[in-house]
């Protein structure tokens, strides 16, 4: 067995790694050590189910034949890991950007360069491996934590490089300063005092929201953080702040939200913006605050109806084919739409099974590709209602581990849920 680790109070850099580890090291597994820092566990109970970690405790030591350390070279910044000291023929791959400590390893990339994340991104860019706009957040936020987002004097043109190439694979910049820290001085105190001193809270469609309203002159940077906080004072599910800039009459609305039912990215996108489920921003010119505060309030209002239609994402109509189909047609019918997959169907549009690629691996004889469908489909479909959200829809896929669900609306399939159309809603990146 191999696994992967980094060090204990593991910040972004060390989480980045890790997950990067199991890009370069398909099959091994992650092990994330028992304390994290605080501004990471957000991010974690978030992405949870993504990245598949395991906990130290769940490791049976004597089964490890490789273990690969990142971010870190000392034994006392693993947790659990101690008894592995002693054990021989163990094989110990590090990737590190600290000097040398005290694990002797059999294999070893060590740059001192800004982060750690940087060393394994160049190895993957390498390597041509894939990544997701996800994984291309999560490794950003590493980049820009271990270099003070490029500014502190340990910062290299390779971390530079790095990225350039993570914003090319689409890192969400909204995501990292939802959970980032970024500057916070005594300008943004005040604004920050001044929103509490008249925070009001108010129940709106069994939700608690907060919107705060400031004149500000003149371009006021992190913004979004002092809200961030805001939100977390103020204790509400969602936070709104309305900041008119009386000079250039413009109003600056950003939003926070801590539960997935209260999607700020489609409020903010209504609004002419944009963002995520969790933050996002928009900038209103010539705009009253009174009628932006209306306009938040109708949003949150309806909101419980249109966040969670799936049909808002899913892709449709659905090419279906019956049982009695040919393998040979519906082979063919996949290299021209170059999907990997297509339901099954009967007279009814009830869906009775799936066919894929990965199901032709059966097919033994030339003569079976004259053979019915239904000789070779999964009968065990996934499925999910309509009237569920994107990220339940992302939850199945993770824990089926399958990459499209056939979308049910009174029995009937009426679209194709994939991971990208998951994902892009997910993470803001729908084309406007
Ligand atoms: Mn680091």
């Amino acid at each position: 067995m191999q696994i992967i680790t980094t060090h204990k109070g593991t910040d972004f850099d060390a989480l980045a790694s890790l997950v990067a580890g199991t890009i370069l090291y398909p099959g091994a597994k992650p092990v994330l050590p028992g304390s994290v820092n605080p501004n990471l566990k957000s991010f974690i109970s978030i992405h949870k189910d993504l990245f598949g970690f395991y906990s130290p405790k769940e490791i049976k030591l004597n089964e490890v034949g490789t273990l690969i350390v990142v971010d870190t070279n000392s034994w006392k910044r693993l947790d659990g890991m101690a008894p592995l000291q002693k054990k021989e023929k163990l094989k110990i791959i590090n990737w590190d950007h600290h000097p040398q400590g005290d694990i002797e390893a059999d294999e070893v990339y060590r740059e001192e360069v800004g982060a750690n994340i940087t060393i394994m991104i160049r190895e993957i860019e390498r390597q041509r491996k894939l990544i997701t706009p996800i994984q291309a957040s999560l490794f950003l936020m590493g980049l820009y934590e271990d270099t003070g987002n490029m500014t502190f004097t340990s910062t290299t043109p390779s971390d530079a490089r790095a990225a350039a190439y993570l914003l090319e694979r689409r890192a969400d910049l909204q995501i990292l300063s939802t959970f980032l820290r970024h500057a916070y001085g005594k300008k943004q105190k005040e604004i920050l005092f001044d929103m509490i001193q008249h925070a009001q809270r108010q129940e709106i469609g069994g939700y608690s929201i907060s919107i705060a309203r400031m004149d500000i002159d003149g371009h006021i940077q992190s913004l979004s953080v002092v809200l961030q906080m805001y939100r977390e004072i103020v204790d509400v599910d969602a936070a709104f702040g309305i900041f008119r800039d009386t000079e250039r009459d413009t109003c600056m609305v950003i939003g926070r939200s801590n539960i997935e039912q209260l999607n700020i990215g489609m409020i903010m996108r209504s609004m002419g913006g944009g963002g995520h489920p969790g933050a996002g921003s928009a900038l209103l010119k010539s705009t009253n605050p009174d009628v932006i505060e209306e306009m938040i309030i109708e949003m949150v209002k309806g909101n419980q109806q249109s966040s969670v239609m799936l049909s808002d994402i899913m892709s449709y109509p659905v090419v279906t084919v019956f049982e009695d189909t040919t393998v040979e047609e519906v082979a063919m019918m996949l290299r021209e739409t170059g999907c990997s997959g297509v339901p099954v169907v009967d007279n009814e549009d009830h869906v009775v099974g799936i066919i894929s690629r990965r199901d032709f691996r059966k097919i033994r004889k030339t003569n079976q590709m004259q053979y019915p469908v239904k000789a070779f489909m999964s009968r065990d479909v996934i499925t999910i209602e309509h009237n569920k959200s994107a990220i339940d829809a992302a939850r199945l896929m993770i824990k089926h581990d399958i990459g499209r669900i056939p979308v049910i609306k009174n029995g009937r399939i009426i679209g194709i849920v994939t991971r990208s159309d998951a994902m892009l809603y997910f993470y803001d990146l729908l084309p406007d």
